[in-house]
This record gives structure tokens, sequence and C-alpha cells, in this order.
């Protein structure tokens, strides 16, 4: 089919945004929550259930579906020329724990919905056209997040993996085999693209009105594990200047660490997500302290300023109070810019449309930070009701989802056929 006479806008929509709803209803069920999240984290039963899912819908589609040793799912419609380089579009399935209904799934769901709509469409692209969910992207039960595109792209390598463990104590590559999904299938390093249609986190497009988010980059993420060692005291009978609270070590670590990174930039992000109390007993002076730290920033350069403050505060509070205690790496994910070029497909698509849109950076980290890092890379946003996300609550409108549906199928159109 001629593809200007597809991208009309006078044309009725290639996409079923009614569809793409009922299946994310439909996908919400898994895992669903008391207040209309979703809790999915990576490797559980629920994710296995929406992994299910997501194939049995792929395979009714069509598609060939293939598994990688990341557990990565790469659903395929062939295009033309079966050596052409692939298309890929999509995001990831699991949850945070306190997890909304759109945040990933929007994008694996959508990309299933382009499928669907060429097929509706009798329409034959150049280039394969994949739709992939990215194995455990939010890094909640097993750290470091983006793990199945980091595998993809070579960040992560298999053995790195092997040694890791959930937050529950199970180890990664056993709790992949055990929910069906240790594959050793490898996808073609030849891409032409990709794409994901993601919800903005933030208040940026609502703010501004619009429907459509350009992204013009991600911004760097550095996680960092904090360990603090004192002495388990008793709490009645040890005066404070026998203490070596490891608690009190780390809210003094806190508040230090974050008014330094705001004296750099004072939209300098930092998070101290998840502390551990040791014993965690109401009547002994707390021996031992973990805690996450989330940084993020544009600046690689103040990245390592912030990193380098907290290991010297660390150091530190050896002196004030009496702790010892280690900082290591977890994670790193360097800034990215996307692909000019496509930005500008997502603009004409978006117009083309008469649909509002507008470039914006991303706060949140998604897989696109890996896959640009090996082909010309963009994504979607579509607005998130008040900026809320990682929330139950966490809402885009139907009408909203419908559009950054359409406007990604426009752009993986052009791209799958040019
Ligand atoms: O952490 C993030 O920014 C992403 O939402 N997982
Ligand atoms: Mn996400
Ligand atoms: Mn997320
Ligand atoms: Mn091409």
């Amino acid at each position: 089919m001629d593809l200007a006479v597809n991208l009309r806008p006078d044309l009725p929509r290639l996409t079923d945004g009614e569809r793409l709803w009922s299946d994310l209803m439909a996908m919400a069920k898994i895992g669903a929550l008391a207040h209309g999240g979703c809790c999915r984290l990576s490797l559980t039963d629920e994710d296995r259930q929406a992994r299910d899912l997501f194939v049995r819908w792929a395979r009714e589609a069509g598609c060939e579906v293939r598994v990688d040793p990341f557990g990565n799912i790469f659903a395929t419609r062939a295009g033309r020329s079966a050596d052409a380089a692939h298309v890929l579009v999509g995001s990831h399935l699991d949850t945070q724990p306190h997890g909304g209904r759109f945040d990933g799934v929007l994008g694996v769901l959508a990309g299933l919905e382009v499928v669907r709509a060429l097929n509706a469409a009798g329409i034959e692209t150049e280039h394969a056209v994949t739709v992939v969910n990215w194995t455990n992207e939010e890094g909640v039960r097993f750290s470091p997040g983006l793990t199945g595109s980091g595998g993809f792209v070579g960040a992560i390598r298999a053995y790195d993996t092997a040694a890791v463990t959930g937050v529950d104590g199970v180890p990664f590559y056993p709790e992949l085999h055990r929910i069906g999904y240790g594959g050793a299938a490898r996808l073609t390093s030849r891409l032409a693209g990709y794409y994901e249609l993601h919800i903005e986190q933030g208040p940026v497009l609502e703010g501004a009105g619009a429907t459509i988010g350009i992204v013009e980059g991600i911004q760097g993420v550095r996680w960092l594990a904090v360990e603090l060692a004192g002495e388990d005291r008793h709490a009645g009978t040890t005066p404070a200047a026998d203490r070596r609270d490891a608690f009190m070590a780390a809210a003094r670590l806190a508040i230090d660490a974050r008014a330094a990174a705001l004296a750099l930039d004072r939209d300098f992000r930092i998070t101290f997500g998840r502390v551990g109390v040791e014993p965690g007993s109401i009547n002994t002076v707390p021996g031992r302290v973990t805690m996450s730290v989330d940084l993020r920033h544009s600046d690689v350069d103040l990245l390592d300023r912030v990193e380098k403050e907290i290991v010297e505060a660390v150091a530190a509070l050896a002196g004030s109070e009496g702790t010892r205690g280690t900082v290591t790496r977890a994670m790193d994910v360097a800034p990215v810019r996307f692909d000019a070029a496509m930005q500008d497909n997502i603009e004409a698509s978006a117009s083309g449309l008469g649909i509002a849109s507008q470039r914006l950076p991303s706060g949140a980290m998604h897989d696109a930070s890996n896959l640009a890092r090996i082909a010309p890379s963009a994504m979607i946003f579509v607005p998130s009701r008040g900026g809320i996300s990682h929330n139950e609550s966490e809402w885009t409108d139907p009408a909203q989802v419908a559009d950054g549906c359409e406007v990604l199928a426009r752009a993986v159109l052009r791209h799958a056929t040019g």
C-alpha cells in the first residue's frame, strides 16, 4: 500500500485505541493491588503470567516469538526482505511494588497493537517489526535494573548476572528458568531503530497541555549500595558517648549527601529508597544499616562528585559516629541523546495527526538508555496525571493512550518502510 496514503491525517487511524485500552486493563488484573495498581516484580509468578499473556497475544497476531538468555521476549512480524535489520518496539512488563497500570506495559502492548494494525491494513514493511519485553527494567527485586536490555547490548555480561541474587535471596537464573523464560535465541544485532512508548512519569506534558512528548534524551542514573557498621548495644544502659549507632550515622549521611548534591545543582535528584536497620529491635542500638542511593543527573561530572562526597562522608562517620562503612557502585547508566531524525519522524507523525507535541528530556531511566548505545533510538511520552508514577494512582487518559499508540504506529511504519 502507498505509504503516503496510510499517513494522511484524514484517513481513519491505523491502530485501535479501544483494543489497546482493553489489553492494558486485562494485563492490569495480573498482580492487581487494592488501590488500582499492580505488583509484578521480576521473575515472580505474576511476571510469568504477564509474559505468558503477552506471548499468547503475540502469537495470535502471527508473530514469531523468541526468548534470549536474559529472558527478553522478542515477537517478530516479518518484513519483505529477510536480511533487513529489524525495527524494534518495546518496553517492560515488570513493575514497582506499588506500581501503576501503565509504566512499561504501555510500551509493550502498544507495540503489539502496531503489529495488529499493520496486519489489519495489509501493509508489508521492508524491515521486520519486532516487539520486545525487556527483563527486569525496574531493578526492584534484582539489582541492577535494565538487566535484559543491558544484557542485549552487552552492558551486562551473563557472568555478572549469574552472581545476582534477589533481595529475597533468590538467585536470578534459576528463577528465570523456573518461570520458563530462560531462552537461547539471539536476535539479529542489526537494528534499523528502537522505539519506546512510555508514560512521562513527570508533570511536564500535563503542564504544557501537550499529549505527545518527543524525548530528547535521558539523564544519567547511578545506584550505590551503602553499608554502615556500628555496634548492637542496650538502648537503656548505653550512654551516648559509648554508642556506635549505625542508624544515626545513616541519618547524618543522608542529610549531608543531599545538601552536597543540591549545593551542586538545585535540581540534582538523590534518593535513599531502601534502608535496612539491624537488628530492628526497639530497645537495641542499631549495629548495622544498609542503604540504597539513587543519583540522577545529565552531567556525569556531577554524578562523580556526589558519589565522591558520599564515599568521603562515609569515611568521616568513623570520627563522628564511630562507624565503619563501605560504598559499592551497583549500577551506572550514562546519559544518552536520542536520534534526531527519529525525533523528527515522531514529530511529523504527531503533527500529521494534529496532535500537540513537545520535546523534553526524560527524568526516568528506560531500556532505551541501553538500546541507544547500539542503534538509533527514540522515545515517545504520553502525559501522567499529576506527574505521578511508581504509585498505584498512576493514570493516563484513554484518548492519550490511543494518540500515543497511533503516533508510534506511524513513526514505526515510516521507519520500517523507508
Ligand atoms: O527508575 C526509573 O527511572 C524507572 O522508572 N525504572
Ligand atoms: Mn518504566
Ligand atoms: Mn518504572
Ligand atoms: Mn530502511
